[in-house]
């Protein structure tokens, strides 16, 4: 088997559901010109983060100096369906039914660092093109660090990048959550994902209940639920009964609708990953109940979570924003 088949498959059997490997050569530039332009239009809101190192975002090398290869990963994070509640009182984002993904993905990927560095082949004697174990660098990335996840997995062949954003795999679907290892070690990568495109789907368009993904491929942050229940400093007003689909009125962190909206959704199978700790239980909140709550509960309830990353505060607007609390 060779290196990189090892390395994949140790993918798999730590727990993620997809691996691929790409070089960490500058993403296409049409994606940082479609992002520049993003931000020029205001359509990252108030994350004034996404302003920042914008040359690292497309520049993998810049992030790891000599960085050569990236291993790609996907976990998914689709919940079987008896897990859960067809009307919960309030709605949570699936992702955010999960312990926080941060440290579950970046503890495995530095497994898979240690895996890669002890099966790396030894260099032949005297040839100095190929790195000594302890000169093998590595940096496990994972959604905060600023990197274009998508357009990475895509390069990877973990799939493509759906009109609803998401990179979306030809069988999990998109309820996945992305992760990189990024190395020094030369690895042989894989052929980019080209196969399949959203033709002319737009369910996840008419799906988005404030309409912040449109027909022409625009996406505005300002208007998306998940952008005004977790980032914004002051939240939009959500529709209610009124909206075209009234079940997005009670998302109180995240928003799920452009993603269960989509066709490759139908036949992804639920995540096989039962390490990944799921909280059936947080479906049962009341809006009350998370109105009351205090501080110490909070902590107890929701840690580990990337809850305790939203906050109290936070959480209860999302609920009073709703108007349902
Ligand atoms: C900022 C951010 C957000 C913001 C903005 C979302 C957004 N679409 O940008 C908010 C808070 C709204 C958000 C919401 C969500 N997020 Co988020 N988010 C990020 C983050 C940190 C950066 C994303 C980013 O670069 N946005 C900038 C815009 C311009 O990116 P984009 O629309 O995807 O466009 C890029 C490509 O798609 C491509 N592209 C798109 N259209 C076009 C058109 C042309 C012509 C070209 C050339 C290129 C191109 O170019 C762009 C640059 O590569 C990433 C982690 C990371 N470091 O990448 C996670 C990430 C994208 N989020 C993730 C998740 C899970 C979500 C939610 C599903 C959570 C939820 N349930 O509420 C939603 C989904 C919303 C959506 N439909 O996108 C996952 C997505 C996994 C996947 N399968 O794709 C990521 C990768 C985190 C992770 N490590 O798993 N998120």
């Amino acid at each position: 088997m060779s290196l990189e088949a090892e390395i994949k498959q140790k993918a798999l059997d730590l727990g993620f559901d997809a691996a691929g490997i790409t070089t960490a050569e500058p993403v296409d530039a049409a994606h940082s010109e479609y992002f520049r332009k993003w931000l020029d239009d205001g359509c990252a809101a108030e994350m004034d983060y996404m302003h920042r190192n914008i040359d690292k975002r497309f520049d993998p090398g810049q992030l790891l100096k000599g960085a050569k290869s990236i291993i790609c990963v996907a976990l998914n994070y689709r919940p079987a369906t008896d897990e859960l509640l067809e009307n919960p009182p309030v709605r949570i984002a699936r992702f955010a039914q999960y312990e926080d993904y941060h440290p579950f993905i970046k503890d495995r990927l530095f497994q898979l660092a240690e895996f890669t560095k002890a099966e790396r082949r030894e260099p032949p004697d005297g040839d100095s093109k190929h790195a000594r174990a302890d000169q093998i660098k590595f940096k496990a990335c994972i959604d905060s660090v600023p990197l274009a996840e998508r357009a990475l997995a895509q390069r990877a062949g973990l799939g493509f990048i759906g009109r609803n954003r998401m990179l979306i795999h030809p069988e999990l679907g998109s309820q996945i959550l992305l992760g990189e290892l990024m190395t020094t070690l030369q690895l042989q990568p894989d052929e980019p994902f080209d196969q399949i495109s959203c033709g002319d789907c737009g369910r996840c368009i008419r799906a988005c209940p404030t309409g912040a993904l449109n027909f022409d491929g625009s996406f505005d942050a300002r208007k998306c639920i998940s952008y005004q229940t977790i980032e914004a400093p002051t939240k939009a007003e959500q529709p209610d009964g009124d909206s075209k689909d009234a079940r997005a009125g009670s998302y109180i962190f995240g928003c799920d609708e452009c993603i269960l909206a989509c066709p490759h959704e139908l036949n992804a199978p639920a995540r096989k990953n039962a390490d990944f700790q799921f909280h059936p239980e947080w479906q049962d909140l009341t809006p009350d109940q998370i109105q009351t709550m205090t501080a110490d509960e909070f902590q107890k309830i929701f840690a580990d979570s990337g809850f305790i990353r939203l906050g109290l505060d936070r959480l209860k607007r999302n609920v009073r924003g709703n108007r349902v609390g």
